[in-house]
């Protein structure tokens, strides 16, 4: 089954939206396999937006990503990088659609809320630098109604 790493960002912990966002992944049927809450250091928020090195907003997402406590987790399900990416909705919350959580909740893209990964070897690569390689999964009794 599919494993994507999502965050929720400072200002879903700071705005109390922490139950509201991680209810519409576990509503539309992705399975939280890990979760916890911490302030992410220095050296982790570096590893973790590498890519995003050279870009003219790499220092303030440093910034804003160690600004305060995040909810890190692991999500699994079918599709479950796409699934998670369409519930959050595009980078930039004034472009997204209505109904993701960064339409609903956002409205600058250096304020988007959550993270998500983008494909399946940032995936593999996000879940082992936030929870390490060994995460066991839980039978869901509801899965049959849920997944076909
Ligand atoms: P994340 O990585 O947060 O899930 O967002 P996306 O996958 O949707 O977007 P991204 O990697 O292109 O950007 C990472 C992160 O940087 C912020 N950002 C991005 C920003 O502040 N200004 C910008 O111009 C861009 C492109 C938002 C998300």
């Amino acid at each position: 089954m599919e494993r994507t790493f999502v965050m929720l960002k400072p200002d879903a912990v700071q705005r109390g939206l922490i139950g509201e966002i991680i209810s519409r992944f576990e509503k539309r049927g992705l399975k939280i396999i890990a979760l916890k809450l911490l302030q992410v250091p220095q050296s982790l928020a570096e590893k973790h937006y590498a890519v995003h090195k050279e870009r003219p907003f790499y220092q303030g997402l440093i910034e804003y990503i160690t600004s305060g406590p995040v909810v890190a987790m692991v999500l699994e399900g079918p599709s479950a990088i796409q699934a998670a990416r369409s519930t959050m909705g595009v980078t930039n919350p004034v472009a997204a659609a209505p109904g993701t959580i960064r339409a609903d909740f956002g409205m600058e893209i250096g304020r988007n809320l959550t993270h998500g990964s983008d494909g399946a070897e940032t995936s593999a690569f996000e879940i082992s630098l936030w929870f390490g390689d060994e995460l066991d999964t839980w039978q869901r009794d509801q899965d049959r109604w849920i997944l076909e």
